[in-house]
């Protein structure tokens, strides 16, 4: 395999440039609201257990030293692509890897998901969390952006990520995943200054793991705030937003200031059942916001204005629908999204393990097929 030579993310020239055509592309459009010849589209999840090729690799090695060998995230990632046939690859990692060095205790354990061994339960603990350097701690994620920035056609744009602090504060305070983040609200509550703490020190964490990302070759970032719904409107605002505010003006100010003239680093602001929320969201001001499937495209992006662009929002399950089904449902979002520019396909979530492979490359052919001008 060959190693990358030349990773380091240029301003655009007239001299051949490798990141123009991922640049110029459909996906790269669309999150400036340019016109595309067709709606670009990728999936959340678009590596995963529904196919083949990666439960062959996983037969082989966990799912934490996948993440960590670079030469085997990055093939995982660029055979997504291949495989498809979409237009925007994202890098193969985990929103969790970012809390293994804060002495969070990550396991992913068979068949239950992600374990925290080590929980914050009391205020005091989140001042024992460890603070660390990305780039030396996780620096396997920058290694992987870059072996698969020099393997991917230069055509597709690399999307890194990040999880968001309410969303990554979820799993240390619950221990894994939750229904009703009971925990997570009952501490924010109850400790309200140590929860600002915890949400500030992961935000720092955040900012300098996308920025490093970006500078390793990530083109697009994507911040998941997978589940941040559960929150009041009330709530998001005192506990959530000011944090997303700072996080998305100190990546778009920080890339700027270290690429003068250079392109602009769109943002993606992703969540789950946000309908309530989105002119919060809004607030926060990322290029792109991720809509679910609950609220129909337009509806949303009446709410957020056109000054965003947006990305959605077929409902994960609808995949296993008769194709016929499929097709009804890509088509109303299409209509839905017509008229405007800026419209990213994808689900409103994540793939879901058991999905039907041939009907994941019948929805990326025909949104390139109905979109088509
Ligand atoms: O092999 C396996 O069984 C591991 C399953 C798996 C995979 C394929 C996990 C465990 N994570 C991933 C990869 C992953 N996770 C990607 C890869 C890139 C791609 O999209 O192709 C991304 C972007 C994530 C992000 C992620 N991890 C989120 C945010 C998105 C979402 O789904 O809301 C979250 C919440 C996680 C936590 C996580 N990691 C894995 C699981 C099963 C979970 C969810 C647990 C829960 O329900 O709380």
């Amino acid at each position: 395999m060959e190693t990358s030579q030349n990773t380091e993310p240029k301003t655009v020239s007239k001299s051949h440039n490798p990141w123009a055509a991922a640049y110029e592309s459909a996906f790269m459009k669309a999150c400036r609201r340019e016109k595309t010849e067709y709606t670009p589209i990728w999936l959340m999840r678009q590596a995963g257990r529904y196919q083949a090729s990666y439960r062959a690799i996983r037969e082989k090695v966990s799912f934490l030293e996948l993440c960590k060998n670079p030469k085997l995230a990055s093939q995982v990632t660029v055979q997504a692509v291949e495989d498809l046939q979409c237009d925007a690859a994202i890098i193969f990692a985990d929103i969790l890897l970012l809390l293994e060095p804060l002495g969070a205790g990550l396991e992913f354990a068979k068949g239950d998901g992600p374990v925290i061994h080590n929980p914050v339960k009391l205020a005091d603990d989140v001042k024992r969390l460890r603070s660390y350097s990305t780039a030396s701690e996780i620096g396997y994620v920058m290694d992987a952006i870059k072996l698969t920035r020099s393997q991917l056609p230069e055509n597709i744009p690399l999307i890194g990520f990040s999880g968001a602090p309410f969303t990554l504060a979820s799993y240390l305070l619950e221990g894994g995943a939750s229904k009703n983040f009971e925990k997570t609200k009952i501490f924010m509550y109850k400790n309200q200054e140590a929860f600002s703490s915890l949400m500030t020190l992961l935000s720092d964490l955040i900012i300098e793991y996308l920025l490093a990302q970006a500078a390793s070759g990530a083109q697009a970032v994507q911040l998941f705030d997978s589940w941040v719904g559960c929150l009041s409107q009330s709530d998001y605002e005192l506990f959530v937003q000011p944090h997303m505010m700072r996080i998305i003006t100190a990546i778009q100010n920080g890339h700027q200031a270290s690429n003068p003239g250079g392109a602009h680093l769109p943002v993606i602001h992703f969540g789950t059942s946000t309908a309530h929320l989105l002119p919060n969201l809004a607030a926060a001001k990322s290029d792109v916001i991720g809509l679910d499937w609950r609220l129909p495209l337009n509806k949303g992006w009446d709410i957020i204005g056109t000054d965003f662009a947006v990305q959605g929002n077929l409902d994960p399950v609808v995949l296993f629908a008769p194709q016929a089904e499929i097709k009804k449902q890509v088509q109303l979002i299409l209509d839905q999204a017509k008229g405007r520019n800026g419209h990213i396909f994808n689900l409103g979530h994540g793939i879901l393990p058991g999905t039907p492979v041939e009907n994941v490359k019948y929805l990326i052919e025909i949104v390139h097929e109905y979109s088509r001008i």
